[in-house]
């Protein structure tokens, strides 16, 4: 009764939700094909009592809800800067801070946050059904509790991110474009300098583009990475569960689904086994979340 409640309530601050059903799921990769330290597989079977998820990432029009009812400010706009794609930035030359060591196509921008994705020269035009961004984890759990929902355990987040399929590669079916269809927003031509936009967008894109997988559920393959409850540790949980795994401080937590930036020669992980993971109170123009039923 009280997940019923909690539903409801969310459901009329304009967030739709699908029912995923109670049962034993298959989980990992099927194919030994994710980075080995990434720790995909084995794969196993978990058992998750039914629960509800966002039929998508929140979107900036949510998030805007959210901020105007609790004036909560986040983690980006604390810092006044957060991490933005080379590609993306909005920004006079004097907003670009720096790069990241490793990865010189993030640039720290001055005044990139959830309101300013590509930095002080943008704003939410457009943008409105588009996943928010630039929200740490810190925020993304903020918003749950706001919502009376929380963030999906990695188990749960796979389970319905396979749509009822079992032991696919992708949230689909086996093939990146079925027909010559892109299913997915993520990178197409020469990574991080040249994209093609075959499938129609940059960076990102409005939840929906593209087809739901079979429970209906929609953007769990690129777009955005999706925080989760769980701390990320580079095996899968053992044992595995459907409660979160303990969380010690500043460790990672999960994150999956892969981004717009993902592409097979840099970052393959828009198959619906991949995971990473990021410190919770990192932000990036390319990481969001979704929220479930709290248990
Ligand atoms: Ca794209």
């Amino acid at each position: 009764m009280l997940c019923q409640t909690f539903g409801v309530n969310h459901i009329k601050r304009g967030a739709p939700i699908r029912p995923v059903p109670a049962g034993s799921y298959l989980l990992g990769d099927a194919f030994d094909e994710g980075y080995p330290f990434d720790g995909e597989g084995p794969q196993r079977h978990v058992e998750l009592a039914e629960f509800d998820i966002d039929e998508t990432p929140v979107t900036n029009a949510q998030f805007s809800v959210f901020a105007d009812e609790t004036g909560y400010v986040t983690d980006a706009e604390r810092y006044g800067d957060s991490a933005v794609f080379h590609l993306a930035v909005s920004a006079p030359r004097d907003g670009v801070l720096g790069a990241a060591a490793g990865a010189p196509w993030w640039l720290r921008v001055r005044g990139a946050d959830w309101k300013h994705p590509g930095g002080e020269l943008s704003d939410l035009s457009d943008l409105a059904d588009h996943p928010v961004v630039h929200v740490s984890w810190t925020d993304a759990a903020a918003y749950a509790s706001w919502a009376g929902r929380a963030l999906p355990t990695e188990a749960q987040w796979e389970a319905a991110a396979r749509g009822g399929l079992v032991a696919a590669r992708y949230a689909w079916g086996d093939e990146l474009t079925p027909d010559d269809r892109w299913m997915c927003n993520i990178w197409q031509g020469r990574f991080p300098t040249a994209n093609t936009r075959e499938d129609g967008w940059l960076a990102t894109s409005p939840v929906r583009t593209y087809p739901a997988n079979g429970l209906g559920i929609y953007d769990v393959a690129g777009n955005v990475w999706e925080w989760c409850a769980d701390a990320f540790t580079p095996t899968p949980p053992e044992p595995p569960g459907s409660r979160p795994l303990p969380i010690v401080h500043e460790e990672r937590r999960v994150t999956r689904g892969g981004s717009y930036l993902c592409h097979d020669s840099y970052c393959n992980r828009y198959r619906v086994a991949a995971r990473t993971g990021n410190t919770p109170d990192s932000t990036t123009g390319n990481c969001g979340f979704r929220t479930v039923s709290a248990l």
